[in-house]
């Protein structure tokens, strides 16, 4: 009787190991892992600096200068604002600022006039 307990003290043992083993690889490739680092990387923010020279809508055109992390050049564009941003800025404002890429629409996570 003892033998047998232990036969099915080992069995379990290992089966549990090999359970346990293939939930931590499972967890290192499973799809929800990916998609967090998918989604971590499009809410990454870049910076900018620039001159806003256009307010419409719900969005600020701003006159940016490079932005290096994105291979962009400096250029015109306009950005999706929320109304307390729209509200903060004026035609002319040198100001600095944070986006992120939505998509390929871009919007304003953050903005400042700067003196
Ligand atoms: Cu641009």
């Amino acid at each position: 009787m003892k033998n047998i307990d232990l036969v099915y003290a080992l069995a379990l043992m290992t089966a549990l190991g090999a359970c346990a083993q293939s939930g931590t690889s499972a967890d290192n490739e499973s799809d929800p892992l990916a998609t967090t680092e998918t989604a971590a990387h499009t809410e990454q923010v870049y910076l900018a600096t620039g001159e806003v020279t256009a307010i419409a809508g719900d969005r600020i055109t701003i006159a940016h200068g490079p932005v290096a992390e994105i291979e962009w050049p400096p250029m015109t564009m306009g950005f999706g604002a929320s109304e307390d941003m729209i509200s903060s800025v004026n035609v002319g404002d040198s100001v600095s600022f944070s986006f992120q890429d939505n998509g390929g629409d871009y919007a304003l996570t953050s903005i400042t006039r700067l003196p």
